[in-house]
């Protein structure tokens, strides 16, 4: 994972394919069909160019409500152990609950993911004691409700001093700055205003030294913009990809693998 990290660092682009593990994101089957599509869709991405695929047991889209512990566990660990016996791509785990962390680890789990930016209790000593890349990501309220209200005053500012405090308190704690990612967090807590301004001062968070993670794939920011359905914003998710790719960013959180390879391997040609 730190070669993935240090790729960024040189200037070079890197994918990380979304796993979603959660109920409603499998046709259905039972649970051996489950496992079998998660590792088989891994695979396909991995194959397709992702680097690394990211891991996520708890839906963090808006309105959805949380799960317990045990429940998020259930459902990512064995994916991990499945991936872990047939590949050794990186994975991340998408999680803001330290007990998931730690068992993603101990499954093989090389990135911590937290859209909570680490905030819960033990989760910094955590990645402290495993000494684990992570990407703190910025988000206002939580997921059931984010979307009621966004309110900033200069959103791209506060969003801004929001990632260097909590990488100052990784640092602080004992984590070292290469280790760390930021991430504005396109669509949680943010009108569509916000996530475009995001999106046009990209430049800013990239001028903060550490590798900026893009997630904005098939967000619903497109569907307000273009009136389009989350199966239809391919076009507009890969377009805003190389904008964000034009003004510095170089890790990118997608569904659609082989699309986004192609577009970033146009963006590099030219570069
Ligand atoms: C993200 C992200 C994530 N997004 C990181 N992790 C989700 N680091 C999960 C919508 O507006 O951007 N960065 N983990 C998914 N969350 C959302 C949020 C999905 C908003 C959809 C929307 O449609």
């Amino acid at each position: 994972m730190q070669q993935l990290l240090d790729k960024i660092r040189s200037d070079r682009w890197v994918v990380m394919g979304i796993l979603n593990v959660t109920p409603d994101s499998f046709s259905d089957g039972g649970r051996f069909n489950r496992l079998d599509d998660a590792l088989q869709h891994a695979l396909q991405m991995h194959d397709e160019g992702a680097e690394i695929i990211d891991i996520g047991g708890e839906s963090t889209r808006p309105g959805a409500m949380p799960v317990s512990v045990d429940e998020e566990i259930d459902r990512v660990i064995p994916v991990i152990e499945k991936i872990r016996q047939h590949s050794d791509v990186a994975i991340s785990i998408d999680t803001s609950k330290p007990l998931v962390m730690q068992a993603a680890i101990e499954a093989g789990a090389s990135m911590v993911n937290d859209v909570n930016a680490l905030h819960a209790e033990g989760a910094v000593e955590l990645c402290v004691r495993h000494q684990i890349p992570v990407c703190l990501m910025h988000k206002q309220g939580d997921p059931s409700t984010m979307q009621h209200r966004p309110h900033y005053e200069n959103a791209v500012e506060e969003i801004k001093q929001y990632l260097i405090e909590r990488a100052n308190v990784c640092i602080a704690s004992g984590l070292t700055a290469e280790k760390i990612c930021i991430d504005p967090g396109f669509g949680f807590g943010k009108t569509l205003e916000n996530n475009l301004s995001l999106l046009k001062e990209m430049s800013q968070f990239c001028a903060l030294d550490y590798p900026v993670l893009v997630g904005i794939s098939r967000k619903s920011m497109f569907g307000r913009l273009l009136g389009r359905d989350v199966e239809d914003r391919l076009v507009a998710s890969a377009s805003a990809v190389v904008i964000a790719y034009m003004k510095g960013a170089r890790f990118f959180r997608v569904h659609d693998v082989a699309e986004t390879c192609d577009a970033l391997k146009l963006c590099e040609a030219i570069k």
